[in-house]
């Protein structure tokens, strides 16, 4: 399951939050609180890979590429409009799906080499 913690100052002191999926405005936050809403100055991600943006639903992405899990004491790492700017985020599929995409392609892998060897085998022994 993707994890996020966002928190309100640098270092990871403050109020904080965890994201377990989407959120796509944490000014108006479905059944929240909205306190976290251009706040965040830290992040600590601990499973998945995550985007952050300065407006809701996912407009006005921060930085390149994703963030994934480690401990982030001031957000920098999103360019120098990231701190206090987070209004939404999300984690980007990757865990689960392409995780299971790469088992089955080592399993289809290993069972070519075994039909290569198969292959091979009278040759060698002619
Ligand atoms: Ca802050």
């Amino acid at each position: 399951m993707a994890h996020a913690i966002l928190f309100e100052h640098s270092g990871f002191i403050g109020a904080h939050k965890h994201v377990f999926r989407d959120l796509p405005d944490l000014l108006n936050p479905v059944g929240d609180d909205p306190t976290l809403n251009d706040k965040t100055s830290s992040i600590v991600i601990l499973e998945g890979d995550w985007e952050f943006f300065i407006d809701p639903h996912y407009q006005n992405k921060l930085g390149e590429g994703t963030l994934g899990p480690g401990l982030y004491p001031n957000v920098d790492v999103l360019g120098p409009r990231g701190n206090d700017s987070i209004t939404s985020l999300r984690p980007v599929d990757s865990g689960g799906s392409s995780s299971l995409l790469l088992n089955i392609l080592s399993n289809i892998k290993s069972e070519i080499i075994k039909i290569e060897e198969i292959i091979e085998r009278p040759k060698h022994g002619r």
